[in-house]
This record gives C-alpha cells, structure tokens and sequence, in this order.
C-alpha cells in the first residue's frame, strides 16, 4: 500500500529504533528521566523559550496550551479551517470552558484586519478575547506557510491588546525548512509554540509545548490531570531527538514529492488542485468525476490510500516513508481512473 493518507503514519527506522536501545530512562513524574530532560531543554533552546513540556500529541499541546493562556468564560481567536477548531473534539469548552471564535481565512491566513474587527471590546458583556492562535503550516488549507510579516502584524496586534499568542506548529519545521525562516525567529512572535515529533518528523509519538516557565510549570500540572504523566518516557522522548537530528533537512525531499504529484494530477482531466496551496508536504485537490468517499474506495483498491480533507477535498501527504517511485506509481494510478 502506498499510504498518503496523512505525514503521521511514518513508521520508526531501524537507526531510530537503535537510537531508542542507547538511551537512558527514569521516571519522568519524578522529572528524573535524563533523555525527557535533554529533550526539553533542547526545544526550549531551539523555540528560544524558557521551558519546554513534552505530551503524547499535538491536540494536548495544543489544550496545553489553551488552558494555561485563558481563564473560563474568555474567548480565543482561531482560523475557521484550523486543526483546534475543527479537529479537537472541542476540547476548549471542555478543558478550558472557553468559547472559539472561528475567522475565515484566505487559505488559512488570518487578515489582521478581520482578527482585529473581533477582538471584544471591554463592556461586561462581552467574553474577553485572551488568546490567539496561529497554525502554521496550516493543514487545511493544504500545508499553506503563514506569511512572516502577517505572523508579525497579527501578534504585534495581540502584544498591544494584552492578548496571549499561541503558534500550532505541528508542521512548523516544513515551514522553516521551506522558507530559511528559523523555528526559533517563527516562535520569537508567540508566547507559546507547539510542534509534532510524530509527522514529517518520522518519530512515532510525541509533540512538544514551548513557552515561558509559568506557562509551562501551568501546563505541567494540567497534563498531569490530564492523565498524561508518564514514567520511561525516554523510550519515545529518544525518537524525538533522533527525529530532531537526522529527518528535519529532509522534509525538503517531501515537498519535492508533494510538488511533483500536485504538478502531474492537475493535468488530468477531472482533477482540481489549487497548486498556489502546495507550498510543503500536502496537497489537497478535488474530482469531479467521483464522489470523495467513492474515490477514495477505488484508489484503496488500486494500493494508493489518501485521505478526505476538510469539506469536497481529498488530501494526499508527502513523507519519509512514501517513496519517489511510489509517488509515480500513485499518479499512474490516479490517472487509470480518469
Ligand atoms: N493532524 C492530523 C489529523 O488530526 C487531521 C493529520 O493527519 O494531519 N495541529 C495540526 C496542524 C495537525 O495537523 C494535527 C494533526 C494536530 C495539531 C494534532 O496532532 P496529534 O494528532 O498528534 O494530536
């Protein structure tokens, strides 16, 4: 099978499998896990922030996060096509009992304009708006890289409101990679940054929440009620450094991959991709041939999985376990059924 259906089906290496047998363990609850320590300095220097908490997946990070920067009853600005408000069970008004207030972009980018239109204003009876968050690269919209100056005009605006800024990086290292753009530089605009070791980063479990040491010391009491304090956790803290340290250059290949495949299927008759949008590892594209859930079926039968994005859109991932040839393989039989 050549599975496309999403940058976190990566299966560890072998190298990273005997990466894991060298490292050290301990009981992280006790905080005496060295390689869990090493690895949370080593993303706090990376993000350039004080502390770092490593969690089990993006969504925690990303309610980590949520929590730490609100209070209940305040208000947090998303994008309407963003993984928190589309993807997370609703977790906000759940964990946090706070509201989300979607604003559509344009493919995932927030005018500043619009987001300064829906900060509340102070009358009672308003919520407060206490957090914005940015998601960068933005998988609905197709992997798109939020603009640097739009990052900075966005969270220059919160700074002067006295509104938190949160980054979902989950994809923030195919943003860097692409753009030259530092992680350190994309998360100096935010208070806090989260990011995924178990995408493109090819390590099997595991992202990572970055911030000051009040934020994080808040999200460390909430993971632990949360359920997700855990012990030898270095056995899956040492796949994230092996990720960190041999498949971050490498993402570059996959948006290669991802480019070459939104290329070749746009010029099938039948198929409409926006190639503006393959800016990293993701394409997402339509047919109107089929219906989503019909092609999909037909594609699984032919060996290629893909998955269905947001709305008509199907989405196709590009990553270190699909391979050059198979990419060329999944467009042939792409086109079989056109
Ligand atoms: N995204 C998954 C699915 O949930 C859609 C995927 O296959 O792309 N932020 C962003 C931007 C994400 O894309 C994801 C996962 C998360 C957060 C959550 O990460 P996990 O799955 O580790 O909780």
């Amino acid at each position: 099978m050549i599975d496309l259906r999403s940058d976190t089906v990566t299966k560890p290496s072998k190298q990273m499998l005997e990466f894991i047998t060298r490292a050290e363990f301990g009981d992280d609850i006790f905080g005496e896990d060295p390689t869990v320590n090493f690895l949370q300095k080593k993303c706090a220097e990376l993000t350039g922030k004080q502390a770092a908490l490593f969690v089990p997946s993006g969504c925690m990070a990303n309610q980590l996060a949520i929590k730490a920067h609100t209070k209940p009853g305040e208000e947090v600005i998303v994008e309407f096509n963003s993984h928190i408000m589309n993807y997370e069970t609703a977790a906000p008004s759940i964990i946090s009992r706070v509201q989300l207030l979607p604003i559509k972009g344009e493919q995932g980018i927030m005018d500043v304009n619009e987001v300064k239109k829906h900060i509340r204003p102070k009358e009672y009876y308003f919520p407060r708006t206490s957090l914005i968050s940015i998601e960068n690269t933005h998988n609905r919209a197709g992997g798109v890289i939020q603009p640097i100056d739009n990052i900075k005009e966005i969270t220059d605006l919160a700074r002067e409101m006295n509104i938190k800024t949160h980054l979902d990086g989950a994809r923030i290292f195919n943003a860097s990679v692409e753009t030259g753009i530092s992680v350190k530089e994309y998360a100096s605009y935010f208070d806090s940054i989260s990011f995924c070791f178990s995408k493109g980063l090819g390590a099997p479990v595991g992202s990572i929440l970055c911030g000051d040491f009040d934020f994080i010391q808040i999200a460390h009491k909430w993971r632990k009620i949360l359920g997700a304090g855990m012990r030898q956790v270095g056995v899956i803290a040492a796949a994230a450094l092996y990720a960190l340290d041999n498949n971050v250059e490498r993402l570059k290949e996959d948006h290669v991959k991802a480019k070459y495949f939104a290329e070749k299927i746009s010029q099938i008759k039948g198929i409409n991709v926006d190639l503006n949008t393959v800016q990293t590892n993701i394409v997402i594209f339509s047919t109107s041939k089929y219906n989503k859930q019909d092609f999909i079926m037909k594609l699984k039968e032919k060996g290629v999985l893909i998955s269905s994005g947001s709305y008509e859109f199907l989405r196709a991932v590009f990553h270190l376990d699909v391979q050059m040839c198979e990419v060329q393989e999944a467009i042939h039989l792409i086109s079989e059924l056109f």
